[in-house]
This record gives structure tokens, C-alpha cells and sequence, in this order.
């Protein structure tokens, strides 16, 4: 009854049957998000959190050409160390499974298949957005219309200062897709608590956010995915003025660079990481974790109210 080809993990495929609160985790973070040999070690920590917090992780990958909703951990160490696994946003889905492909899947692709598996809630770091340069390039992520048509509540840090944050809630609102933020009126910028702009609604709980997808879904044909902004506490964002130096050398290497498209992401996330000698990667960790653990808070009210 799926959209896709799916093999379900077999302690997610028991807590869907069972009704039991499950969190999407997405595997691009690992593959190309994060640098190696952390990546691994920090994608166990985000299903640690998930467990902690009383929910059931559920990874979702490519592995061989097929779809994986709750990567074991065998298949999770070949995502996170193989080379050649490919980054798989919506429209590559097919190719790759035609070809026997290893693949990490986007934030666009973990929620459309998250939410053909039946699963409601999935946390990630930063979602994609609006390139600077948009205006020239077009270089808008699939994220954003996925949402929009795609019924998922998706726990993130805003969107990184490495894109347009401005244009890219304009284009979130065009969409049509929600934004609260959790605690908070201003919109997060990832590795800064404050992303420099403002927004309409805050919620302040767990149970807030379960009440609201179930709002959604009541509201059917008019709800698309819900972006739920968790920030960083101010005391642990990276130092603002040493982002600042980072964000503009990464855009300078960029253009020096050619680098275009889908490589734009991954070139500037690995520039982070090696130009603040590592701290960037903590502040990282500390926002997945952070995600991790409020998605899964969100999916255990999402299945009490449910039951
Ligand atoms: N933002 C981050 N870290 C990431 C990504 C985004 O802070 O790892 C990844 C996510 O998987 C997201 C993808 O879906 O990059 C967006 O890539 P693109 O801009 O090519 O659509
Ligand atoms: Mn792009």
C-alpha cells in the first residue's frame, strides 16, 4: 500500500504494527553531512537518542538498490564508509533502484518515503532551502516542494546561513507548508540560535506539535509537511563572528571552486568543519541530538493521543 519498494527493518516494521512511536532519520547527514570517521559514530548516537527518548529509530537509506526504512547496522556502517554512495534526492529514487545503487537519501526523499512507510515524525539537522544566487542559478532544494506535498512533521535547526533564509521562508509560505518553532518566535540558523527572522507561531510542547499534525491531517487536502525549528540554546551555538569568517571563505572557495548544484551543500558543510578546527561538528552533533531527542518526544505524544 506504498508509494515505494519498500523493506522495513524488522524492530521498525513491528513498532508500525504495534502502533508504537517510530522517528525517520535521514542518511545524507551521514554520508555527506558529516565528516568520516564521525559519521557513523554520531549516526548510532542519534538512534541512541531516539531510544532514550522511548521511540524506535528508523534510518532510511539505499542499499543495493533498495530502499531501507530502518537501516540495520551493518547496512548503516556501508552508507557511512562506502565510497560511492550516491546523495538521493525524490527524482533519483527510481534510477538508483534500477541500477542497484547505494544511496543516501535528502531530507526530500527520507520524508516522502518516511511517509509512505506510515510514519509521521522525523528529525534531521538543517533542512535544504533557497541557494544564495537562487535569482541566477535556480538552485532551490527538492526539500521545499517535497513538503509541501508530503505529510510529515520534520524536526530541524532551521536551514544553515549558507542559504538564503529569507527567501527561503518566502518559499516555504508559498508552499504552503507550516512552521512553528518550538519555544521560540525567530527562526533558527542552524549552527546560530537566531537565523534573523521572525515567526508566526511557537509551540511549547511535545503535545502541542502532536495536536497540530493530527490538526493537518484532519485538514488533508490542504496539509503538506510541518517544519517543526528547534534551536540551539545561545550558550551552545557556534561562536556567531568565527561563523561569520567561516560563511564567507566557504562562498568565496565555492565560486572559486565552480562548485554547482547538488555538491554546493556538502562542499560548504565539509569547509565548516575543517576551517573551524572541529567546532563546527560539535555544534552539529549537539543540534542533531537535540532533534533526535524532541522528535521522538513528539512521536511518543503523537502515539498516546493516537491510541
Ligand atoms: N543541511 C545541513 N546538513 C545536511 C543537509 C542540509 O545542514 O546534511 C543535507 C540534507 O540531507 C538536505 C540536503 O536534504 O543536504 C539538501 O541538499 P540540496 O541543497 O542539494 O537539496
Ligand atoms: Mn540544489
Amino acid at each position: 500500500m506504498t508509494d515505494f519498494h519498500i523493506r522495513h527493518g524488522r524492530e521498525v516494521a513491528e513498532a508500525l504494527r504495534a502502533r508504537r512511536p517510530v522517528v525517520a532519520l535521514e542518511s545524507t547527514i551521514v554520508s555527506h553531512g558529516l565528516p568520516r570517521p564521525d559519521n557513523l559514530l554520531v549516526a548510532r548516537r542519534i538512534e541512541q537518542t531516539v531510544r532514550e527518548a522511548g521511540a524506535v529509530p528508523a534510518t532510511i537509506g539505499m542499499v543495493g538498490g533498495q530502499l531501507v526504512v530502518g537501516l540495520d547496522d551493518a547496512e548503516l556502517t556501508r552508507l557511512a564508509t562506502a565510497d560511492g554512495v550516491a546523495k538521493l534526492s525524490v527524482r533519483d529514487l527510481a534510477v538508483a533502484a534500477a541500477t542497484g545503487a547505494d544511496g543516501a537519501t535528502t531530507v526530500a526523499a527520507t520524508s516522502a518515503v518516511a511517509a509512505a512507510a506510515g510514519i509521521g515524525v522525523f528529525a534531521t539537522g538543517g533542512l535544504g532551502g533557497v541557494h544564495r544566487e537562487a535569482a541566477q542559478t535556480f538552485d532551490e532544494s527538492a526539500d521545499l516542494v517535497t513538503l509541501s506535498r508530503t505529510p510529515i512533521a520534520v524536526v530541524c535547526a532551521g536551514v544553515k546561513s549558507i542559504l538564503d533564509v529569507g527567501a527561503t521562508l518566502e518559499r516555504l509560505e508559498t508552499l504552503g507548508v507550516g512552521v512553528v518553532g518550538y519555544r521560540t518566535r525567530r527562526f533558527p540558523g542552524f549552527f546560530v540560535t537566531d537565523g534573523g527572522f521572525d515567526l508566526d507561531w511557537s509551540v511549547d510542547s511535545p503535545e502541542q506539535v502532536a495536536a497540530t499534525m493530527a490538526a493537518r491531517a484532519g485538514q488533508r487536502a490542504h496539509g503538506g509537511g510541518l517544519i517543526v525549528a528547534n534551536p540551539l540554546p545561545v550558550d551552545e551555538q557556534l561562536d556567531p563572528e568565527l561563523h561569520d569568517r567561516t560563511l564567507a571563505e566557504g562562498l568565496a572557495r565555492l565560486a572559486r571552486d565552480g562548485v554547482t548544484g547538488k555538491a554546493v551543500t556538502p562542499y560548504l558543510l565539509a569547509h565548516f568543519h575543517s576551517a573551524t578546527g572541529g567546532a563546527s561538528l560539535a555544534v552539529n552533533v549537539r543540534i542533531i541530538l537535540r532533534n533526535a531527542d524532541l522528535a521522538a518526544r513528539i512521536a511518543v505524544a503523537a502515539s498516546a493521543t493516537a491510541g
